[in-house]
């Protein structure tokens, strides 16, 4: 996102806002704010430059650049480039593959991220620490698009800190071209006897709290247990069947079921739904285990020790205008809580049981929880298993 920006065109973009706010659009503001007009056309003319004014917040307290860290393939970098322009602020983005690995960034004491994009369980264990600033609502009118099922949840209440960005769930993806029959049961991962049948060809996700949480599913367990006797056997279970395991991995997952490196992988729903749509001619699948296994909401938050928190808020509401909200679920194949935004997507996006599953398949599936002193002891084992 740095690299295409210089002086001239931040000047200009500048002088065009400048001028917009002093009044000399000939677009009417709301009107425009309100048309729903392409994202990507934004600038074209004066209605959407209008738009950009309104999206951008007070260009007064906007800041040069400002630091979005996310998961993997987790944004439209289009989208990033149009706040880019928009706005005039520079996106410096990077990218982790596991909420540890973010938290350990930030207890590290790394203090340049805005805005970062923690998970459910996550965020109550930052908001413990400290780690996290509050919202000024003042500053995310957007929220307003957002449904109810997503705010308030147990993990923030009241959305102190937090809006929801998308949510998913965990499961299998597989190639039913390689396989008898598709998986139904985290059995064919987790009994010996089954994923000898794939030895070499299966890929766990690289990340504590899902993949003993997925052992934990397995035994009958909860994803949250914290009792040690259960941890212990989950272990076992995941120990049992690693010569069988090609790789822990969470950001190449369904890539490498694309490839045939495995036939299946454990890993979360948009990344498969990626996959299906780029190779329709392959009998690629993806389910939800009948065990069930995670359900999860990502969140944007600021951290408290944010450089930019104005430019953050900004960038988090500009994330949840309706079109950019959409086109960002139509891009990363994950679903948007926002309402406004599913209403503005494509019928093969918002229908589709991958990317937006319906009620009665998440009937198993489970929000992983901050579990407290025992979360040492997840990292611990967790440690044992990689290391084996
Ligand atoms: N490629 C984006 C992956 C986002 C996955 N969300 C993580 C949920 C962790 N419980």
């Amino acid at each position: 996102m740095r690299d295409w920006r210089n002086g001239w065109f931040r000047v200009a973009t500048w002088l065009v806002a400048v001028l917009l706010v002093a009044g000399c659009g000939t677009g009417g503001t709301s009107d425009a704010a309100e048309s729903g007009s392409a994202a990507g056309d934004a600038g074209d003319d004066t209605a959407d430059s209008t738009v950009t004014s309104e999206r951008c917040g007070d260009p007064s307290q906007l800041s040069d650049s400002v630091s979005f860290y996310n998961w993997g393939d987790y944004v439209d970098p289009e989208v990033l480039t149009m706040f880019e322009e928009e706005c005039g602020v520079e996106v410096i983005y990077d990218t982790y593959s596991s909420n540890e690995d973010l938290l350990a960034k930030l207890q590290g004491g790394a203090s340049g991220y805005d805005v970062i994009v923690p998970s459910d369980y996550m965020v109550a264990i930052m908001i413990q620490l400290g780690l996290l600033k509050e919202l000024d609502k003042a500053n995310l009118p957007n929220l307003e698009h957002i449904s109810s099922s997503f705010l308030d949840q147990p993990f923030d209440p009241g959305n102190v800190y937090t809006l929801p960005y998308m949510w998913g769930v965990a499961g299998i993806g597989y190639d039913g071209a390689e396989m008898e029959d598709p998986p139904t049961s985290l059995a064919a991962f987790f009994d010996p006897v089954q994923a000898e049948q794939y030895a070499g060809k299966i890929s766990l996700l690289n990340d504590s709290r899902e993949t003993i949480g997925a052992a934990l599913k397995y035994l009958g367990y909860s994803m949250n247990s914290t009792d040690p006797a259960q941890l212990e056997e989950a272990k076992q279970v995941i120990l049992a069947v690693k010569p069988y395991v090609l790789t822990f991995d969470s950001d190449t997952y369904s890539d490498i079921v694309v490839s045939g490196e495995t036939v299946m992988s454990h890993g979360w729903n948009g990344g498969f739904a990626t996959a299906i749509a780029e190779n329709p001619d392959r009998e690629l699948g993806f389910l939800i285990p009948e065990e069930g296994l995670t359900i999860f909401i990502d969140n944007l938050a600021i951290p408290a020790s944010a450089p930019n928190p104005y430019t953050a808020e900004v960038l988090v509401n500009f994330l949840h205008e309706p079109e950019i909200a959409a086109r960002l679920s139509e891009f990363v194949l994950y679903a948007t809580p926002n309402t406004a935004a599913m209403e503005l997507l494509p019928d093969e996006v918002r229908n589709n049981s991958g990317i937006y599953p319906p009620e009665d398949a998440l009937a198993n599936t489970e929000y992983l929880e901050d579990v407290g002193e025992a979360t040492a002891l997840y990292e611990r084992i967790w440690t044992e298993i990689k290391a084996e």
